[in-house]
């Protein structure tokens, strides 16, 4: 059985076994004693360290995943700085897409507010607000004065600046940088592979910690779970069928529909595998013979976009962050979420085009703000088909994102564009 079955059925085992606990312990049916040694050993005991055990296996690749996956990202970056004006339009679309795609995230989560009214005790009792710095300290603390202290201390944005930094510098080494940026694209595999096998105990972390929190909220709480879904998921919508249709219909004046049309099958396969990376052959047959974009553009922003761009992903880490500080009554202010946007902006740099990675770097977003990590048991079980279609929407941007350089440069056939035959892969 697939993880994605697994964890859909551990979320809905916990939610059920915490449900009947939240029953047992308000009708008192089984008498105090029984329902106190259910809160004892099951709820406050078992489920709490269970918990715990899979929220300390999240913490514990949130840095090296960040400062590998960022170092390989950078690399691919520099290297394309090498194509002149078509890497630096690529980039900055790149970038600015998913910035805006995280800030329209945290709009809606601040519209709606799905978290609000939840009220949970934040883990470890009382929260501590940080004090917030003066922003000109929050821009000098970006730069780490010591490398490995900002990894012992988990200082996220220090970390990313340090990546950038080393894997620019690897990527102007010539063969010195050749070895060394091999040995952490190895590395990258061997850590995604650590994030996999963590992935395999998931389902019990997520049973645990759903039946504990239901345990203690109730029933009610499926009814914000799912109020969290639908403000990812309508943003997800809006983001892709708006943003991109504006920015397709503003750069490059050609018609958004033709392009949904025409990537059906690369998002199609987008959302079964739930892996941009995966989906790279699909993204790049579609961009160069659908959309008519050269290959000698899309053999560039198509698999720099799959590693780069994810701003399906962004659109959770907005939401999710959000909907956390507002179930446990936690007020980061505006430096808070503009830090949120320019950790999950920069983050997205790293983000591999693999399935649930999402939900790890949203691990860094929340430890770089100071917000308790055990929220993100809660989303998981709805995160994996969530995964699904962001992962759809970071591959249409890629293609929008191809599309609009291609015709900048004079490299898109806008006659294969416009042709609508929409049936064979070949045009
Ligand atoms: N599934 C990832 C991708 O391949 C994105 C994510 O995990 O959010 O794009």
């Amino acid at each position: 059985m697939g993880l994605t079955a697994r964890i859909l059925i551990a979320m809905l085992a916990g939610i059920v076994v915490g449900v009947l606990f939240n029953f047992l312990n308000s009708s008192q049916l089984l008498g105090s004693g029984i329902t106190g040694v259910i809160n004892s050993y099951l709820t406050g005991g078992l489920f709490d360290v269970i918990g715990r055990i899979f929220i300390a296996s999240l913490k514990l690749m949130v840095v090296p995943l960040v400062l590998v996956s960022l170092v390989c990202g950078a690399c691919a970056l520099s290297e394309g700085h090498r194509m002149g004006p078509l890497a630096g339009k690529t980039l900055l679309l790149y970038m600015l897409t998913t910035a805006v795609a995280i800030t329209l995230a945290l709009c809606m989560a601040l519209i709606v507010q799905p978290g609000v009214g939840v009220d949970v005790a934040p883990p470890g009792g009382a929260f501590q607000p940080k004090e917030s710095p003066p922003l000109s300290d929050v821009l000098v603390n970006i730069f780490p004065t010591n490398p490995v202290a900002a990894m012992a201390q988990g200082n996220m944005l220090q970390i990313i600046v340090f990546a950038l930094l080393m894997g620019y510098a690897i990527s102007r080494c010539g063969e010195p940088g050749q070895r060394v940026a091999s040995f952490f694209n190895d590395l990258n595999e061997v850590i995604l592979r650590m994030v996999g096998v963590l992935m395999v105990f998931a389902p019990y972390g997520v049973f645990a910690l759903l039946a504990k929190t239901f345990a203690e909220l109730g029933v009610e709480f499926i009814w914000e779970l799912g109020k969290y879904f639908l403000v990812v998921l309508i943003t997800l919508l809006l983001h892709a069928f708006g943003v991109y249709s504006l920015l397709l219909k503003c750069l490059s004046g050609l018609n958004p529909v033709q392009l949904f049309k025409k990537m059906r099958p690369a998002q199609v396969f987008a959302f079964s595998t739930a892996s941009s990376a995966a989906t790279i052959p699909v993204t790049l047959s579609t961009v160069e013979k659908r959309l008519g974009v050269d290959n000698k553009v899309a053999a560039f922003t198509v698999p720099l976009g799959a590693t780069i761009n994810m701003d399906g992903t962004a659109i959770m880490q907005g939401v999710a962050t959000a909907f956390m500080a507002q179930m446990y009554g936690i007020e980061i202010g505006l430096a808070g979420y503009l830090t949120v946007i320019l950790t999950a902006t920069l983050a997205s740099i790293g983000t591999a085009g693999v399935p649930g990675v999402g939900l790890v770097m949203l691990a860094m977003v929340l430890q770089q703000v100071g917000l308790p990590l055990e929220g993100i048991a809660l989303v998981m079980g709805v995160d994996r088909l969530l995964d699904m279609v962001r992962t759809a929407v970071n591959i249409t941007g890629d293609a929008v994102v191809s599309v609009i350089v291609a015709k900048s440069e004079g490299a898109l056939s806008v006659e294969t564009f416009n042709n609508r035959n929409y049936d064979s892969v070949a045009n």
